[in-house]
């Protein structure tokens, strides 16, 4: 594909745009979405939520003084445009690959993004530090943070609001309102959004069209009418922000924010404007926008692999085994056939959960609680108290915002809320934000929990049904991202004996003791070491709790070493073999004993292929640890 960027080319730093013309800036608009498209086509990543904002971004480099001003994006995927225009256009065919581009914002990339982040929620709580603490030092610089309509959905988003409508200080917060989360977005808040998005287009085009227009540049004046039209056509619910000011915000909008003219001006006002406290901008923008192929689709081409930018086709990759996702997706299914008190829970992810399936078969027990996993673990454990069956079904990493409720609401209680943990382990291009680590190790710590880890696809049928039929308590299985290992599935699901591990292979002087899908490469190891007559012990632990003390002392006894692997954080699985082992004097007699864990640091974005290298928990480092430690 050609590119004809000349505005674009000249960008360099955001201050080489600051003196272009408005239609200046329209037209960069367009060749960076030009360039965006391009890209991403070629890298794969997250797309339309870059594409919903690239006026926005050129409206707040123009404007305001980066990096001195902060703009503080939420999440950090919709930042492409932002990179582009803060000197890493060059790189940004590198994005989300080994050594190349993180897919989010990133403080030690770059001096243009002051904070990090991948989670959702988090902008409007940082905006308002860096805000206190610009006052504090009576500097005077501004704050702004960009938080989109799904996020908003995050409970820490409503305490940031909380805590900054009470302390006042000056602080810019843009709501971005696309009516999109990675699914339709849900909730009373997402409502209450959605009436003035739809009062507003209605009014826009019935009522005002280009006399509003006419009437700028004063932008308030033209949210003030729409605001009063809009009172009248949406029964007061609509248009004044309400629930902003209520909150302590001043509120502006709405604004259409893909009208540079618009949000030019809106903020522009808000820059100059002389009143202290925070204010929240809402403007209405399109995911996708701009790119047809994105638009139409169902999730906006929210994160997207390669695809063929003339027709948007996105490049299939060749089928292989069922992803985890999936089985587990249609195990629960048939869980649910057979019992109809099992539901199921998503924060904001259908889609990548596989309960977007479930919910078509069974929508009245499926809840998508919106981005809060805080809510949905404690919602989740009243649905357990009244008797029914919840499956949590939440990502490694955003399951750590729920820590405390696990605790307090789940364990204490011992309700039987069943957590499926999904993307465990390393998950490639989301890099060390999205990095299953700390699963294991956050609920290792618990007491009442059972906790599994499947070794394949098969194995995961076995502890959907296991968890499905298990009342006694809280039940957690990890599951990593991507396909299976190709084994047959069972018909069906069986119940495995709670805390029993299985030997796969049985061998003499070194045991390898696997958690989780890292037993293939146990598996490959071993293969390898026979090869030089080194015929060694394989276990599978199957449960991280309880652990299998039996297996466990019969491995410590019958062999001199015992190596344990495992794809997550120290304080895992190993953690409780060790303390097991200790407990048990075994560590006393002479039994050689290594754990290999991930790395204590945070790797990159990469392949996890690469990654897995990286943390040294691939056949290869297996096995030259069995070599060196037979000597
Ligand atoms: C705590 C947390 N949970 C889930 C996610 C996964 N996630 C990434 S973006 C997104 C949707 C965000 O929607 P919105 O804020 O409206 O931004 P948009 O993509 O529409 O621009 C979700 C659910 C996340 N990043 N963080």
């Amino acid at each position: 594909m050609s590119l004809s960027t000349p505005l674009l080319d000249r960008v360099k730093i955001p201050a080489d745009l600051r003196n272009f013309s408005i239609p200046q800036l329209k037209q960069l608009s367009k060749e960076i979405r030009l360039d965006l498209i391009n890209t991403v086509s070629q890298t794969g990543g997250h797309l339309g939520a870059g594409l919903g904002v690239v006026e926005l971004t050129v409206a707040l480099h123009y404007l305001f003084d980066a990096p001195e001003d902060k703009i503080i994006w939420d999440v950090g995927h919709q930042v492409y445009p932002h990179k582009i225009l803060t000197g890493r256009r060059e790189r940004m065919n590198t994005i989300r690959q080994g050594d190349g581009l993180s897919g989010f914002t990133k403080r030690d990339e770059s001096e243009y993004d002051p904070f990090g982040a991948a989670h959702a929620s988090t902008s409007i709580s940082s905006a308002l530090g860096f805000a206190v603490a610009r006052d504090l030092e009576d500097k005077d610089h501004n704050v702004i943070a960009v938080i989109g309509d799904g996020a908003l959905s995050g409970g820490l988003a409503f305490e940031g609001f909380n805590n900054a409508g009470a302390l006042g200080n000056r602080l810019i917060v843009i709501l971005n309102d696309n009516e999109m989360s990675i699914a339709p977005p849900v909730g009373a808040v997402s409502n209450y959004l959605s009436k003035i998005f739809s009062a507003y287009q209605y009014i826009k085009v019935r009522e005002i069209g280009s006399k509003v227009k006419g009437a700028l540049p004063s932008p308030f004046k033209v949210a003030a009418e729409l605001a009063e039209v809009a009172e009248k056509y949406a029964h007061k619910a609509v248009g004044d922000g309400g629930i902003f000011r209520d909150l302590g915000f001043e509120y502006f909008g709405p604004i259409d924010g893909h009208d540079l003219d618009q949000l030019v001006s809106a903020l522009r006002y808000l820059k100059e404007r002389e009143d202290e406290g925070p204010v929240l901008l809402h403007t209405l923008t399109y995911k996708g926008k701009g790119f047809a192929p994105a638009e139409k689709s169902d999730d906006k081409y929210h994160g997207v692999g390669k695809f063929d930018v003339a027709t948007g086709r996105l490049h299939k990759s060749s089928p292989g085994a069922p992803s985890y996702t999936k089985v587990f997706s249609d195990s629960l299914i048939r869980e649910a056939e057979r019992d109809e008190k099992i539901v199921a829970i998503t924060a904001a992810m259908p889609s990548g959960t596989g309960v977007d399936k479930f919910s078509e078969k069974f929508p009245e027990r499926t809840f998508d609680v919106g981005l809060a996993e805080q809510h949905a673990v404690t919602f989740a454990a009243g649905l357990a108290a009244e008797g029914l069956r919840p499956f949590a079904v939440i990502y490694s990493t955003f399951l750590q915002r729920a820590f405390d409720p696990i605790i307090h609401d789940v364990a204490i209680q011992n309700l039987p809320v069943r957590f499926a943990i999904d993307r465990a382990g390393y998950v490639g291009a989301d890099g060390q934000t999205h990095c299953g680590a700390f699963d294991l190790a956050y609920l290792g710590c618990i007491p009442n929990f059972v906790i599994m880890a499947p070794a394949d696809e098969a194995e995961l049928v076995h502890m959907v049904k296991t968890a499905a039929v298990w009342d006694e308590g809280p039940i957690a299985f990890r599951y990593p991202r991507g396909s299976g290992t190709g084994v047959d599935l069972p018909e069906a699901g069986q119940i495995l004996d709670i805390g029993q591990g299985r030997l796969i292979r049985e061998g003499s002087r070194v045991a390898l003791l696997s958690c989780g899908t890292r037993l293939a490469d146990c598996l490959a190891a071993a293969d390898q070491l026979a090869e030089s007559k080194l015929d060694i012990t394989v276990a599978d632990a199957r449960f991280v709790k309880p652990i299998d003390i039996d297996l466990l002392l019969r491995l410590a006894r019958e062999h001199d070493i015992l190596v344990t692997v495992e794809e997550g954080s120290v304080g895992g699985f190993s953690t409780q073999v060790f303390h097991a082992l200790a407990n048990h004097g075994m560590l006393d007699k002479g039994l050689k004993i290594r754990s290999l864990v991930m790395p204590d640091r945070f790797l990159d974005q990469d392949t996890p292929q690469r990654q897995v290298e990286m943390a040294k928990l691939d056949s290869e480092q297996i096995k030259s640890t069995v070599r060196e430690l037979i000597g």
